[in-house]
């Protein structure tokens, strides 16, 4: 009997695929954090194996049903070329591999592994806010989530304004109904404007920063006020152009006037077209990697940290609880039904910092951990699924021989020649976050921004970059393997 039910259990367990939500807000490392990922699998890299057992085969597979491939050649290519780092992502797309593994003793045991991974832009996570959520219930949570931001506040009271002055007889297509909505989804524009200028990563709808077609608004960098303030006004606030919408406040979106039922309606057929497509897709996942650039939210302040954290509640709360139930049906259901068993809090580019001798990497893991912990706890994963972990996906720096606290790495000038070794001492990351008053934002500086590029490694197709933490993350998503 024992023995059918181990035939049973290597059946079904021999072959499994494992979906893996990659998600976090743009400029995180996703793309470069998957590419590294893909890039050390191909090469068979011994450490991203699950204990005892090796990958004897490994293989991209293009059938990657309703999203594109993940563009991993493009974006290999550009670290073997070695000046430069992948473009900014403005479409999902699914990577796929198939994974052969055997055990390391030489004992016969083999088993299929295929990993599925979603990569989207960074700037569709905040809309996941509106998965399920009808249009008034939005308005309120997007009220409450930006309460500590003026520029918000200053909006509301602007569209109060509008609204009072709207005649409460103004039909959907009469002048004054279309100068009502011009006139709030003006308002509201200034206020994505000011969100862009304090790095708030909550800019909803997302298209208004990156349209469906992929033409973004440069946002963060470089643009003079009226350019940008020009760029948004372009973007359509909604599906397109012809249903735009914005939230109203609270107690106007459940109120019922024509303007709310037209945002309404423009907002359902937006989540439709746009959200529920990624969102469906993140709510099947087996598993969680939730990538959060700490220095980043540093260096942007608190009204970043706020909205990063919000962004990072969000998407742990969409994750379906795993299979509580125990005995007989929790193993069946626990085998057929999707689950996120293995959610992973990842803190990305830790090659910013002095090396681990310092403990300035455990720093980013404690950071993390008292930012988004309590959310993790909150989808109550069985214990040992849960992780905190420190990653750089392509270790660009070295520790400078001559000077503990500094690093060297490769950075090209402006002009984009020819990459030169330079020094410089990172910002050390404080023990816990500072508080408001203390908080200067620009104290940690990218690196990456003053032109820090990925370091020379052999172009070879089975050589993968240098990294430090993402064997680990790699062996929790395959899992352990009986
Ligand atoms: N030093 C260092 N920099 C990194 C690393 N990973 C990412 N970066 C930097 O972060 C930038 C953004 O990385 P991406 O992977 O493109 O970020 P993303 O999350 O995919 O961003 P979106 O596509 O906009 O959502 C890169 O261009 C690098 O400058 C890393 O491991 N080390
Ligand atoms: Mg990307």
């Amino acid at each position: 009997m024992s023995s059918i039910l181990d035939r049973l259990e290597e059946t079904l367990l021999s072959r499994r695929t494992v979906r893996v939500a990659v998600c976090g807000a743009g400029n995180c490392g996703k793309t470069v954090f998957l590419t590294s990922l893909l890039n050390h699998l191909l090469c068979r890299d011994p450490d991203f194996a699950p204990e005892g057992w090796r990958v004897v085969r490994a293989d991209l597979d293009a059938a990657t049903g309703p999203f594109p491939p993940f563009p991993y050649h493009p974006s290999r290519a550009t670290f073997a070329a070695g000046d430069r780092w992948p473009a900014k992502t403005k479409g999902a797309s699914l990577a796929r591999i198939a994974l052969r593994l055997e055990r390391a003793d030489g004992r016969g045991w083999r088993r299929e592994r295929t990993l599925e991974l979603l990569d989207l832009p960074g700037e569709r996570v905040p809309d996941l806010s509106m998965r399920r959520r009808p249009y008034p219930e939005w308005c309120r949570a997007l009220a409450d989530a930006l309460a500590d931001a003026p520029s918000y506040g200053v909006y509301l009271s602007r569209c109060r304004a509008v609204l009072d002055a709207l005649p409460a007889d103004a039909g959907a297509g009469s002048e004054s109904f279309l100068a009502a909505r011009a006139a709030v989804l003006s308002a509201y524009r200034e206020h994505l404007l000011a969100s862009l200028r304090s790095y708030s990563p909550i800019v909803v709808p997302s298209v208004a920063i990156l349209a469906q077609d992929g033409s973004t608004v440069p946002s963060r960098r470089g643009l003079p006020e009226a350019e940008l303030r020009a760029e948004l006004a372009a973007a359509p606030l909604g599906a397109d152009a012809e249903r735009p919408f914005a939230p109203l406040p609270p107690e106007a979106a459940a109120g019922g006037s024509a303007l709310a039922r037209a945002f309404a309606a423009n907002y359902r057929s937006y989540v439709r077209e746009t959200v529920d497509p990624i969102a469906a897709w993140l709510e099947s996942a087996d598993r969680l990697c939730y990538l959060v650039d700490v220095l980043g939210v540093l260096n942007a302040g608190p009204q970043a940290y706020n909205g990063a954290q919000r962004m990072g509640r969000t998407v742990l709360g969409m994750m379906p609880a795993p299979n509580r139930s125990n005995g007989l049906l929790g193993l069946l259901t626990g085998l057929f039904s999707m689950h996120v068993d293995d959610a992973i809090l990842v803190a990305t580019k830790a090659d910013c910092v002095l090396p681990e001798g310092d403990g300035q990497r455990n720093r980013l893991a404690g950071l993390l951990e008292r930012m988004l912990g309590p959310a993790l706890d909150e989808i109550e994963l069985p214990p040992g699924r849960r992780h905190v972990c420190v990653c750089a996906a392509v270790r660009s720096t070295d520790p400078d021989p001559d000077d503990p606290r500094a690093l060297v790495g490769r950075f090209v000038d402006a002009a984009g020649g020819t990459p030169a070794y330079l020094r410089f001492r990172p910002a050390e990351p404080p023990a816990r976050w500072p508080a408001s008053a203390q908080w200067t934002a620009g104290g940690f500086p990218d690196p990456s921004e003053s032109g820090l590029v990925p370091p020379a490694f052999d172009a070879r197709q089975d050589e993968a970059p240098p990294q430090i933490g993402l064997g680990r993350i790699a062996r929790i998503l395959l899992g352990s393997m009986r």
